[in-house]
């Protein structure tokens, strides 16, 4: 298809509750929509980068200068683009791989729609329905962390995964586990948190029975995770440390994971979590899917992703309204009996609610091809 013009629009949603985690407290997400133009049609794609440099190096401001002033001329340099194309155009630069990742599902978006079919359809992924699990943050007191979890398992959730950080972990983790029983499946997340020499620390949570810990230790120390999962029996997760299909094969075969967290935005694109969930499970390792706070244009194509059959744990993609009290599509995601839909939407399976999406738009800026 031919590129005709590039819109970057910025959105700005409130948080139903500020969301803390080890790298900070978000209140309000400024968000990123990538918007092509194209000769079949149009396409949208989001872009998970948040307003700071702290889960990872990306932030929202430096994606949109990097979408118009590098990527867009490179592809439409490029000439006529299909959505494989977009990353191969985009691999001689380095990094940004939430920016690649949106505009690459903006482009499939629009390739889909064109086609009258959908990611699902397009995936192959063979369950209509996903099992849902949620993030919690951290709370000032273990009071409102029982009631926030409390609150999450009366609304059905299948799992429930609490942010820890030196501080706030070996009790939360306790007293969570005593609220919700001894079944119902419960995961750590660190974003971090901890170093080498935590790991008599980290130890202790193995009496709690945990699906898995999820990154804790710095991006970079994939030998520190490789040391870890060696000394406790809690599984580790790596989730910033799996930055494409390249770092997944080497963080397995050193044993630094034994689950991955797969995030489309994380990896560069949708086609590459894909090609990461092909890996995983020719080599055994288990997968779930990941989120970053997306609005219903991510959360639709992850719900997508997760019904591939390597994803045996459940994944982050909570209900629309975990985090915002009206989302930008028309059918927002929701938790039903634990689980959430696949969409049937077209496209990337949403459908944009026009009217509200400009109410909550701050900026937009359109580039020619
Ligand atoms: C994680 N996500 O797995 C992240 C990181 C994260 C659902 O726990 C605003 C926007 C706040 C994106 C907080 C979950 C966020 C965010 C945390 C992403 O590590
Ligand atoms: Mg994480």
């Amino acid at each position: 298809m031919r590129l005709e013009q590039l819109e970057l629009r910025r959105i700005a949603l409130d948080l139903v509750t500020p969301f803390r985690t080890s790298f900070g407290t978000e209140s309000r997400r400024d968000i990123l929509l990538v918007h092509v133009i194209t000769d079949v049609g149009d396409g949208w794609g989001e872009c998970v980068a948040m307003a700071e440099p702290a889960y990872s190096a990306e932030f929202v401001d430096a994606a949109q200068l990097v979408l118009r002033a590098h990527f867009w001329p490179a592809l439409c340099a490029s000439g006529a683009v299909e959505p494989a194309d977009v990353a191969r155009v985009l691999e001689r630069y380095s990094g940004h791989p939430m920016s690649k990742a949106a505009i690459e599902a903006a482009v499939l978006d629009a390739r889909l729609r064109a086609d009258d079919t959908n990611l699902h359809r397009f995936f192959g992924g063979e369950r209509d329905r996903v099992p849902s699990g949620v993030s919690v943050g951290i709370f000032d007191t273990l009071d409102e962390l029982l009631a926030q979890v409390q609150g999450y398992v009366d609304d059905g959730y299948a799992r429930i995964k609490l942010k820890i950080e030196p501080g706030w972990d070996i009790e939360p983790v306790r007293l969570v586990r005593e609220l919700i029983g001894p079944e119902m499946g419960l995961q750590v997340d660190a974003n971090t948190a901890y170093g080498r020499s935590d790991a008599d620390h980290l130890r202790r949570l193995d009496e709690f029975d945990l699906l898995l810990i999820e990154q804790p230790l710095p991006e970079e120390d994939i030998l520190g995770h490789a040391r870890l999962a060696a000394a406790i029996d809690t599984p580790i997760c790596l989730d910033e440390s799996i930055v494409s299909l390249q770092t997944a094969a080497d963080a397995i075969e050193l044993g630094a994971a034994e689950i991955i967290n797969i995030k489309p935005g994380r990896v560069g694109g949708y086609l590459e979590a894909r090609r990461i969930h092909d890996l995983c499970v020719d080599r055994g390792i288990p997968v779930w899917c990941g989120g970053m706070v997306e609005t219903g244009i991510g959360r639709a194509a992850n719900a997508a992703l997760a019904a591939l059959n390597g994803f045996t744990l459940p994944g982050d993609i909570s209900a629309a309204s975990r985090f915002y009290r009206r989302d930008i599509v028309q059918h927002p995601i929701t938790v039903d009996d634990g689980h959430v839909r696949v969409p049937d939407d077209p496209g990337m399976g949403f459908v944009l609610d026009l009217d509200f999406l400009d109410e909550v738009t701050t900026s937009s800026a359109t580039h020619p091809a």
